[in-house]
C-alpha cells in the first residue's frame, strides 16, 4: 500500500539531515523504512515487471526493472588475482608494552594500548568459491587501525616464500594456478606446471617443503602460525634500529588436518574454515594469537649467524633469536557484510606507521608496488581508502582529489602545498615531532645490475633444516605428500627432475618418494650437517587448550552423557549430538554427520548403521580420540575397531577426553595404521 505519512524514523532523518550533512560518506544510507529506488523513490511492488497487460511484453519504460537488473548484473567485483578465497573478522590488539625498546610504533610500544584490527585469512591459489581445506599456503593479513594511521602486516602461515625476487611472482602464480587451456585443477599444486616450475626454480625448495608439510592443511585458522616472512626494520624513539621478523603464535597451538580428512572435507564442507571462524566468534569462542618478534642487530651486512636476512627463502631459527611476545590479538566480531568488509578490504605493505620501515628484500620491494596497483582494477580506482573497511581511524587530509567513486565533497580551492589560500583549514606537513613518517637515513649504493646476492644461491640448507626438525610422523606426511603430488603429474620428466632436487635435501626422503613413484632414487649432495630447530615441529608432548574443538556424541540427547558434555563445554569445546533422527537437542543425524567435522567422537549407543560405521572408521584412521559409553562398545565392534587400541577411551570422564583432545591426535595410534597405509599405497 502506498504510504501517506512518513514514519517517525524517516521524519527524524529528514529533520536532522540537512542536504550538506547527508553528503558525508555513508550517512543515512540504506536506513529508510520503505523500499525505494536508488534515487529514493518509494516502490509499491518489486515482484512484477511493468507489462502491457498480464500476458503482454515488458515495457522499456520500467525504470525500476532496469535499475534493479542493471545493478545486479554488476554486483561482482574482480576477485583477487591471488588469495581470492578468504574470510575475515574484526578484533582487538593489545600491546604488552615491551616492544618500546625497539620501536616507537605506538600500537606496539604503549603498554595496554588497544588497537582495532581486521584480519583476513585466505588460501592462495583457488578461486573465490574454492574449498577451504585444500593443500596450500594460507594468507594471514592483518590491518591495524592505529592512531597514527593504518599498518598492514600482510603475512602467510609459512615463514618463507617460493621466490626471492618479486619479478618472478607472475611466473610462480601462472605455474601454480590452473592450466590455462582447461582451467583445471582448481586450488591445487598437484599438477604438472607447478612441479615443472619448482623443479626448475630450486630457490622454491624450502617453501615446497612447507607446502608439502602439515602446515598446508591447517585444522582451522585458529590453529595456524602467521609470519611476516620478510625482515622489517624497527626504529625506536631514540632513532635506534633493529632488524625484526614478525610472528603470530596461536594460543590454541599449531594443528593440522590429516590429508585424507582435508580431501573429504573439501567436498563435505567446502566452507570448513570460514564456518569455524564465524561460528566460533558467534559462540564467544574467540580466536587468539600472540604477536611476537625476533630481534636481530641492524648490521651492515644484514645477516645473522650467517643467514641473509634479506632472503625471503630463509628463516632465523627460534633457538638463535627467540620470538618475544609483544601483544595479543583477539578476534571477537564477525563482519556484517562479506562484500563490504572481507571482499573490499585492501591490504598494502606500504601502509606503514612511524617506527616500522621496510628492508631491501627484493620480494618485499616488489610487493610495495603490487598491492597498490592491484586495487585500481579490483576496487575500481584510486579512492578505495574511502571505503568504510579501509578508512583510517587517524584523521586524513591528503590533498588527493576527484577520481572514480570519490565520495568526499572537498572544500577549498587550493589542494596543493604550499599555498596561500587555504588559511587555517589546509593541511600542513608534519615533521617527526608531530608524528610525521621520516625514514631513518641509510646509505644506498651499488651498481645497477639484475643480480642476486651470492648467499641467495643456497637453496637447500634450510629445506633440510626444516625437514630434520620435524617429528617422524610429520616427516612421513611430507614423504606422502611429495609422492601424492608427483604421482598426479603426467610428465615423467618432471618427477625425475624433482627427485634430483629432493636428493639435495635428504637421501632417505628421496629414496622413499622415489619408491612410491616407482623410480630410481638419484644421488645428490645434501647438506653435510644440519642443526635442527625443535621449535619448527608441531607434534610435541604439549597439551593445548581445547577451545573451539568439536566433539560428536553418537546417541540420543539423554544418553547419559550430560555431565561429560557439560564439562567439555565449560572448557570451550563444542559438543554435537549425533542421533538416528532429528529432534530436540540433536544437531546432526546419522545421515548428515561425517567424521571430518569432529575432533573426537563419543559413541554412547548400539547401532550397526553403515554411516556410523564409516564415521567411526574414519575417526579411527585419522587418529582421533574415541570415547565409548554403555552399549557403544557394540557399535565399535560393528565398525571392527579394537577397543584396546590407543586412544579408545572406555567410559571416559571429561578430563581424560579433554587431555586427549589437547594433544590433537592419538599419535600412538599412527604407527599401527602405517602398515595398512603402506600396503594400500603400493
Ligand atoms: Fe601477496 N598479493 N604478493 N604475498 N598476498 C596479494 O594483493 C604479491 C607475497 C599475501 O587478504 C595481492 O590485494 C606479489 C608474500 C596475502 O586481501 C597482490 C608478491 C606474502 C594476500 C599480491 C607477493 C604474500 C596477498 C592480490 C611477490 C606473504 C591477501 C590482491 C613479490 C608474506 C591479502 C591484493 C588479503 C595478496 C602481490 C608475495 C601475502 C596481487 C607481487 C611473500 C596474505 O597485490
Amino acid at each position: 500500500m502506498e504510504p501517506t505519512v512518513p514514519s517517525p524514523k524517516a521524519k527524524e532523518e529528514a529533520e536532522t539531515s540537512p542536504v550538506k550533512e547527508s553528503l558525508a560518506p555513508a550517512r543515512g544510507l540504506q536506513t529508510g523504512d520503505y523500499l525505494t529506488t536508488a534515487q529514493g523513490l518509494r516502490l509499491p511492488d518489486t515482484d512484477h515487471s511493468l507489462k502491457a497487460g498480464p500476458r503482454g511484453p515488458s515495457l522499456l519504460e520500467d525504470f525500476h526493472l532496469r535499475e534493479k537488473i542493471t545493478h545486479f548484473d554488476h554486483e561482482r567485483i574482480p576477485e583477487r588475482v591471488v588469495h581470492a578465497r578468504g574470510s575475515g573478522a574484526y578484533g582487538t590488539f593489545t600491546a604488552y608494552g615491551n616492544a618500546a625498546s625497539v620501536t616507537k610504533a605506538g600500537f606496539l610500544a604503549e603498554k595496554g594500548r588497544e588497537t582495532d584490527v581486521f584480519v583476513r585469512f585466505s588460501t592462495v591459489l583457488g578461486s573465490r568459491g574454492s574449498a577451504d581445506t585444500v593443500r596450500d599456503t594460507r594468507g594471514f593479513a592483518v590491518k591495524f587501525y592505529t592512531a597514527e594511521g593504518n599498518f598492514d602486516l600482510v603475512g602467510n602461515n609459512m615463514p618463507v616464500f617460493f621466490i626471492q625476487d618479486a619479478i618472478k611472482f607472475p611466473d610462480v602464480i601462472h605455474a601454480a594456478k590452473w592450466h590455462p587451456d582447461r582451467e583445471i585443477p582448481q586450488a591445487q599444486t598437484a599438477h604438472d606446471t607447478f612441479w615443472d616450475f619448482v623443479s626448475l626454480h630450486t630457490e622454491a625448495t624450502h617453501h615446497v617443503f612447507w607446502a608439502m608439510s602439515d602446515r598446508a592443511v591447517p585444522r582451522s585458522y585458529r590453529t595456524m602460525e602467521g609470519f611476516g616472512v620478510h625482515t622489517f626494520r624497527l626504529v625506536n624513539a631514540e632513532g635506534g634500529t633493529a632488524l625484526v621478523k614478525f610472528h603470530w603464535k596461536p594460543v590454541a597451538g599449531v594443528h593440522s588436518l590429516a590429508w585424507e580428512e582435508a580431501q573429504i572435507t573439501a567436498g563435505v564442507d567446502p566452507d570448513f574454515h570460514r564456518r569455524d571462524l564465524a561460528d566460533s566468534i558467534d559462540a564467544g569462542l574467540f580466536y587468539e594469537f600472540e604477536l611476537g618478534i625476533q630481534v636481530m642487530p641492524d648490521s651492515d651486512d644484514e645477516t645473522f649467524h650467517g643467514i641473509d636476512l634479506l632472503d625471503p627463502t630463509k628463516i632465523v631459527p627460534e633457538e638463535l633469536a627467540p620470538v618475544q611476545p609483544v601483544g595479543k590479538l583477539v578476534l571477537n566480531r564477525n563482519p556484517d557484510n562479506f562484500h563490504a568488509e572481507t571482499e573490499q578490504i585492501a591490504f598494502h605493505l606500504g601502509h606503514l606507521v612511524p617506527g616500522i620501515e621496510v628492508t631491501n628484500d627484493p620480494l618485499l620491494q616488489g610487493r610495495l608496488f603490487s598491492y597498490l596497483d592491484t586495487q585500481l582494477s579490483r576496487l575500481g580506482g584510486p579512492n578505495f581508502a574511502q571505503l568504510p573497511i579501509n578508512r583510517s581511524q587517524a584523521p586524513v587530509n591528503d590533498n588527493h582529489r576527484d577520481g572514480l567513486h570519490q565520495s568526499v565533497v572537498h572544500r577549498g580551492v587550493a589542494p596543493y602545498l604550499p599555498n596561500s589560500l587555504s588559511g587555517p583549514e589546509g593541511p600542513v606537513p608534519a615533521g617527526p615531532e608531530k608524528g610525521g613518517y621520516v625514514n631513518v637515513p641509510r646509505l644506498v649504493h651499488g651498481e645497477k645490475v639484475r643480480a642476486n646476492p651470492v648467499s641467495f644461491a643456497d637453496h637447500y640448507s634450510q629445506a633440510a633444516l626444516f625437514y630434520h626438525s620435524l617429528s617422524p610422523i610429520e616427516q612421513d606426511h611430507i614423504v606422502e605428500a611429495f609422492t601424492f603430488e608427483l604421482s598426479k603429474c603426467y610428465e615423467q620428466a618432471i618427477r625425475v627432475r624433482m627427485l634430483s632436487v629432493l636428493a639435495n635435501v635428504d637421501a632417505g626422503l628421496t629414496a622413499e618418494v622415489a619408491a612410491g613413484l616407482g623410480l630410481p632414487a638419484p644421488e645428490g649432495t645434501p647438506p653435510a650437517q644440519v642443526t635442527p630447530s625443535p621449535a619448527l615441529a608441531q607434534i610435541t608432548d604439549r597439551a593445548w587448550p581445547i577451545t573451539g574443538r568439536v566433539v560428536g556424541v553418537i546417541g540420543t540427547p539423554d544418553a547419559g552423557t550430560a555431565a561429560l558434555q557439560q564439562t567439555l563445554k565449560t572448557q570451550g569445546a563444542v559438543v554435537r549430538v549425533i542421533a538416528p533422527v532429528g529432534g530436540e537437542g540433536v544437531e546432526r543425524t546419522f545421515q548428515t554427520a561425517r567424521s571430518v567435522e569432529f575432533d573426537a567422537v563419543v559413541v554412547a549407543m548400539a547401532t550397526d548403521n553403515p554411516q556410523v560405521t564409516v564415521l567411526l572408521q574414519e575417526a579411527y584412521r585419522h587418529a582421533k580420540p574415541i570415547g565409548v559409553q554403555g552399549a557403544g562398545d557394540r557399535t565399535l565392534a560393528a565398525a571392527g575397531i579394537d577397543p584396546k587400541a590407543p586412544g579408545i577411551l572406555t567410559d571416559p570422564d571429561a578430563e581424560s577426553l579433554a587431555t586427549a583432545l589437547g594433544q590433537h591426535r592419538v599419535w600412538d595410534r599412527v604407527p599401527l595404521l602405517k602398515p595398512a597405509a603402506a600396503s594400500a599405497g603400493s
